[in-house]
């Protein structure tokens, strides 16, 4: 495989004496309202090192409102310019493959190429897979996963021979239940051996439901897992994000989960906007350091950055395990 130039990623140091697993940018959201003259709200998307810079598949909203994805690029990974029109996807013989919807996309290099997963408009909301290796065509897997499920990451690497995948089931609507489970394929287009890795959490941040949110990182303590976790309030559901451990060789075992939250909506970009109080993780850039650049979708609205450090984290997960 090809060594890409790793370009520098957006970086901040931890504020002093600071003491979380986390720590925001500074200069938060990175991408605002209205980006340009098209989209009206970009979030919850994904980031890869791309060819010494960065490119990204985003979920972005128009003016109608319905979610699709777009190509973005960034030498920075803080200044982002879209491509005009959402990618079409095209099915295994190049015809078009297009759903309605799409949207929470997580993109993951695995033996050289891209991948996209994402939630797709199946009958409702289902995980769909896409390939590219250029980022101009975007070949379907034909409907890898029965409806109804959302937040797939994929493992970077196969483990024991097969493709692994996290996926959250799911109803049609605003689900008020969730856990998550783990499948493997040898082909990325049959997809079993299903597992329970992750039951909804006890602890109030990650009662309700949970997701995967960023692709599994592999440390030597297990493979590090950023995951959502809600909470139903009285005035609607609140999106924190927090961390586990998975086992090496059967990412099915949890090593270890934090039982508290990373990061809860606590700035106005996260509070306030479409949907308020949502901190939703879908990608994380990490240099050769360990240093983490972690990308959030803010309230249904914006694009947030937060920073951290693998050793930090896992240290973190260990210390506040349950
Ligand atoms: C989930 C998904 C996400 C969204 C979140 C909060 O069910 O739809 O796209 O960010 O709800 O609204």
């Amino acid at each position: 495989m090809k060594e890409e130039k790793m370009a520098s990623i957006p970086w901040e140091d931890c504020p002093e004496g600071f003491k979380g697993p986390v720590w925001r940018y500074s200069h938060n959201p990175v991408i605002a309202r209205n980006p340009n003259e098209k989209l009206a709200r970009v979030f919850n998307s994904a980031l890869v090192f791309y060819k010494g810079a960065f490119i990204g598949v985003f979920r972005a909203e128009d003016r109608s409102g319905i979610p699709h994805l777009y190509v973005g690029r960034s030498t920075d990974g803080l200044h982002f310019e879209f491509e005009m029109e959402p990618i079409k996807f095209v099915d295994e013989n190049g015809k078009p493959a297009q759903s309605n919807y799409q949207y929470d996309p997580r993109l993951i290099q695995i033996e050289g190429s891209y991948y996209v997963v994402w939630c797709d408009d199946f009958y409702g909301p289902a995980l769909a897979i896409a390939k590219t290796d250029d980022f101009k065509t975007f070949v379907k897997y034909d409907h890898p996963f029965l409806p109804f499920n959302r937040n797939g990451v994929l493992f970077p690497r196969k483990i024991n021979g097969e493709y692994v995948i996290l996926s959250r089931p799911s109803d049609s609507g605003h689900t008020n239940f969730g856990d998550i489970f783990l499948s493997k394929s040898k082909d990325m287009t049959y997809w079993g051996k299903s597992r329970r890795v992750m039951e909804r959490g006890w602890e109030w941040w990650n009662v309700t439901k949970i997701g995967g949110g960023v692709n599994p990182i592999e440390t030597k303590d297990g493979w590090l897992l950023l995951f959502h976790g809600v909470s139903g309030t009285c005035n609607g559901f609140v999106y924190s994000f927090g961390g586990a451990l998975l086992d090496l060789n059967d990412p099915s075992k949890v090593v270890a989960r934090c039982s508290e939250y990373f990061l809860t909506p606590e700035e106005d970009y996260e509070t306030r906007g479409f949907v308020p109080n949502v901190c939703f993780p879908t990608s994380a850039l990490v240099d050769k350091d360990g240093r983490m650049a972690i990308y959030y979708g803010a309230a249904d609205t914006y694009t947030a950055l937060a920073f951290s450090t693998v050793d930090r984290m896992v240290k973190y997960i260990k210390e506040h395990s349950r």
